[in-house]
């Protein structure tokens, strides 16, 4: 099946969402820092497969469930840091030991060539968001691209099945 040429991304504002007008699974995501204005000018290497000691980072994304079924797939998205803004990017990946283009000068990841099917940028300190997707069978990451927040944890894996 080639559903993955048919995806679509939608950011919707909570009031446009049909009440339960069909079956989609909520994921709920959380942003987390125990930065505040901490140094991340160098990449700190905690990024996807790279087998980094992840028990040690100072920022990351939390989601639950980890597994969602093919379709729709809404992402409700809080940031619970005190002072920083995030944001969630969405996008297909062959597995968790996958490991992203990095841009060294931008302390970023480089999205050229990712499949990114979404995204909620800017989501301020205690503030929620909303994502919907319609995704296909397969696994995907979700990350958050502000400078050098990558690779100081802020990601995780989901799996689509
Ligand atoms: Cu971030």
């Amino acid at each position: 099946m080639k559903l993955h040429k048919t995806l679509t991304a939608a950011l919707l504002a909570a009031s446009l969402f049909a009440p339960a007008a069909f079956a989609e699974t909520v994921l709920k995501v959380t942003l987390i820092d125990k930065m505040g204005g901490g140094d991340l000018s160098k990449p700190l290497g905690l990024g996807m497969g790279m087998k980094a000691d992840m028990s040690k980072a100072p920022m990351g994304v939390a989601v639950n469930p980890k597994v969602a079924t093919p379709g729709a797939v809404r992402l409700d998205v809080t940031n619970l840091a005190s002072s920083l803004v995030h944001e969630v990017q969405v996008a297909r990946i062959t597995d968790e030991s996958q490991v992203l283009t990095y841009d060294q000068s931008r302390n970023k990841v480089d999205t050229q060539g990712l499949e990114v099917l979404g995204s909620v940028s800017e989501i301020m300190p205690n503030k929620s968001a909303s994502l919907i997707l319609d995704l296909a069978p397969g696994k995907y990451v979700l990350f958050c691209n502000v400078a050098g927040h990558y690779m100081a944890g802020m990601w995780t894996t989901i799996e689509v099945k």
